[in-house]
């Protein structure tokens, strides 16, 4: 076999290698986007923190807060459907604070009293199974 043939064959093989890796890439981020929650984080800044809900989903799965502040969770909804937002102790558990049900293209602010430190749940309380996240309280 001569040289320049098997330069060849390993560039053609770098090139499919690459080609399979990008697509695994592309199709994961895909995959995420579609059926999953982006598993996203948002942070109490200021006593307030916003929450939008969209395509059946909200974007954001993990709240933080700070232990022993009161603070103001705003619902942005962004679907074509209602959603509210609720506060439990834990999944199945008992309710802290209610959201109100609000419309697509409609805004709602939820008061949440001051919690202990801990993990907590919140969930739309239409779609529970698909729109829900962890409340994380730190002291
Ligand atoms: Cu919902």
């Amino acid at each position: 076999m001569n040289p320049s043939f098997l330069a060849l064959r390993r560039g053609g093989l770098l090139a499919l290698n690459l080609f399979v890796a990008f697509t695994l890439v592309a199709c994961s981020t895909g995959d995420g986007d579609a059926s999953e929650p982006a598993g996203g984080r948002a942070t109490v800044s200021g006593g307030a923190v916003e929450i939008t809900a969209a395509d059946l989903a909200f974007p954001v799965t993990t709240i933080q807060a700070t232990a022993g502040a009161a603070f103001t969770i705003t619902l942005v909804n962004n679907d074509s459907v209602p959603h509210n937002i609720s506060i439990y102790t834990e999944e199945g558990g008992e309710l802290l604070a209610e959201g109100t049900v609000i419309n697509g293209g409609e805004t709602v602010e939820l008061r949440v009293e001051a919690l202990d430190a801990g993990e907590y749940h919140f969930m739309c309380d239409l779609h529970p199974d698909d729109m829900n996240g962890t409340l994380v309280v730190e002291g």
